[in-house]
């Protein structure tokens, strides 16, 4: 080869890229490895480079100049074009197959594949097994690669050189875990068991509502309901409050009644109103803002508000999330259920293959090599007692010995990998929301290998991206009263919280809530990450930027579910770049086979 295009690049800089392609599935020719050197910055290079691959729909894992002349970032583009424009005066005529790549004129009538496989010198990541296949890099170097059946590592030898290893190399594990747990409620969940307690948590409901409330605009002319009784003549104004009642009438129009800390107002909103909308997905006990025209009636009766603005607290539009400017990601799981007869343990093995790069299409290996942290939203574990009878759906009926087995499962994810463990309605600890962490008498081994066990709700910071968990109880009592809402559509559900700003806006019905001094279920702070669990049922979505996570279980349905007509979907992950902010997958594991 010549020695002309050889000189760009160190050996050093050439193996981590070789390293890195190898490790994303992508073979290349030396000549196109070249071309590569010669940027500026390759190591930066070749991040974007494997990323853009995964998008072409055409690349078939080899690498050619072809392919570097589709990348759309306009930066590269020019630096490429730099580099061909310079290739192509060099005075050498370019002979042989690997050669013939760098001519972009000709290139269209060569059969790549031909030459690739003629090529004794492509570095191919797709290792014949147990077989070490010669290979040359462009500065007439030789390696040979071989992969092991068991272990699956590649194993990369430069010829007369010391044995180097090339297994999969995660870039997470290059970075140190940073994370902060901004909101847990483990430790602080106080009541005295008196019927204060209950009205403690309306008035702290009320009164941290209405905080955020305060910050709309349309807030600024907001009067105490007492003062607006004082009106004896029609006047336009607007009222915040917690709603207390909410009716459709006969006519078809919406009867709601709204409380603050001073009195009850009624209020309606006509059926043929553009806020008719809104009102429909009113429920009961969630803040809301009215604005019209109070009719104050005869004299002695109360009167009626006529609204022509009704409002939620809601996120602002276009919501500036902060991204992280690490490369690394999350992975969100929930309600595995082990100890189950139904927990899917060949998924939950694929799942652990997946985060140890044993799984690619070249892409997933990539994508699992940036999993930083795990996120398990509840129900970890089976539980005992739960449900009537569950005993007979239990393989393992000891709950210390389902958080053995859980443990064993949880210590073979890599252990670069920081879990956060937060409580569903199956662990052992109190139904009532909010929950705090599992105890220690049960989690003990999994926080001997490094799991965090966090109450529910909570709030996690990784890096500079927060995570609000919560395990999504309350998503059943909001399908049940807002008739467009669906449980297996659990993202849409989700958006409603976030408008409402609270975890279970409705009181009661089927969620069960404790009676603690302070309403933990008030989002006050807006995290770039809103992620539930509990309807075993994956979904994933953006509302005003804030991504949105509903992660699906690996259990397949029970006689439980099936009596409620609940269709799970087990195996089905989802993941979320902290620096883009973005979604890769869903991963459906069912497919792939491992
Ligand atoms: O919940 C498993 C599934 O069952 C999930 O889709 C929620 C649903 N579920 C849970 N409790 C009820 C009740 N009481 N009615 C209807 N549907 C329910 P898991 O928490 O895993 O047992
Ligand atoms: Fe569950
Ligand atoms: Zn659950």
């Amino acid at each position: 080869m010549n020695e002309k295009t050889l000189n760009a690049g160190n050996s050093e800089e050439k193996r981590i890229l070789i390293d890195k392609l190898v490790n994303s599935g992508i073979n290349i020719t030396p000549s196109t490895l070249d071309i590569i050197l010669k940027l500026d910055n390759p190591l930066n290079k070749i991040s974007l480079i494997i990323k853009e691959m995964s998008f072409l729909p055409t690349f078939n894992s080899h690498l050619t100049e072809k392919d570097l002349k589709k990348i759309s970032n306009e930066k590269f583009k020019k630096a490429l074009r730099r580099i061909l424009i310079r290739e192509e005066t060099l005075p050498i005529e370019k002979k042989s197959g690997e050669e013939l790549n760098f001519n972009a004129n000709i290139e269209k009538n060569i059969n790549e594949k031909e030459i690739l496989s003629q090529n004794s010198s492509v570095i191919n990541s797709h290792i014949k097994k147990n077989n070490y296949i010669k290979a040359e890099d462009h500065e007439s170097q030789t390696f040979s690669y071989k992969q092991d059946d068991k272990t699956n590592r590649i194993e990369i030898r430069p010829t007369g050189a010391a044995k180097s290893t090339l297994t999969f190399n995660p870039i997470a594990k290059k970075y140190n875990a940073d994370y902060k747990i901004l909101s847990d409620p483990t430790g602080k969940l106080y009541t005295s068991g008196s019927y204060d307690d209950f009205y403690n948590l309306t008035l702290d409901k009320f009164n941290r509502l209405y905080k955020l409330m305060r910050k709309r605009p349309e807030a600024l002319s907001v009067v105490k309901i007492n003062n607006i009784f004082r009106n004896s003549q029609n006047q336009y104004l607007s009222a915040t409050g917690l709603v207390n009642e909410i009716r459709q009438t006969k006519k078809g129009n919406y009867f709601i009644t709204i409380e603050d800390q001073t009195g009850l107002l009624n209020v309606i909103v006509r059926k043929d109103s553009e806020n008719r909308k809104i009102a429909e997905k009113i429920v009961k006990d969630q803040m809301i803002l009215v604005e019209g025209t109070y009719n104050p009636g005869e004299p002695g009766k109360r009167g009626i508000l006529f609204a022509d603005n009704v409002l939620r607290i809601d996120v602002p539009v276009n919501y500036e999330t902060t991204k992280s400017s690490e490369p690394l990601s999350i992975a969100f799981i929930s309600d595995t259920h082990i100890g189950s007869k139904e927990f899917e343990e060949k998924l939950w093995k694929r799942f652990i293959n997946f985060l140890s790069g044993k799984i690619g299409n070249n892409n997933w290996r990539e994508i699992a090599g940036r999993v930083k942290y795990l996120i398990i939203n509840g129900d970890l574990v089976d539980g005992i007692g739960v449900y009537p009878n569950q005993q007979q759906d239990l393989t393992i009926s000891d709950i210390y010995l389902q958080y053995e087995k859980a443990s064993e499962y949880l210590s073979e994810i890599p252990d670069y990998i920081k879990i956060f463990y937060s409580s569903g309605n199956h662990e052992p600890v109190r139904n009532a929301i909010p929950r705090p962490a599992v105890p220690k008498k049960y989690a003990e081994a999994l926080i001997n290998i490094g799991v965090k066990c966090i109450g529910n709700p909570a709030i996690v910071k990784t890096h500079d991206v927060k995570t609000l968990i919560y395990h999504g109880d309350s998503i059943l009592d909001m399908s049940l009263s807002i008739s467009d809402l669906e449980q297996n559509k659990p993202v849409k559900i989700m958006e409603e919280f976030l408008k409402c700003r609270h975890l279970a806006p409705i009181y009661g019905k089927k969620t069960q809530i404790a009676p603690t001094n302070k309403d933990w279920l008030v989002i006050d702070q807006i995290p770039e990450i809103f992620h539930t669990g509990h309807v075993h049922i994956n979904g994933i979505g953006y509302y005003n930027n804030i991504a949105l996570v509903n992660s699906g279980c690996f259990q397949s349905q029970t006689d439980f579910m099936r009596s409620f007509g609940i269709q799970p979907t087990p195996g089905i992950l989802s993941i979320l770049e902290l620096d883009t902010l973005k979604f890769k997958g869903p991963l459906d594991l069912k497919k792939v086979n491992k």
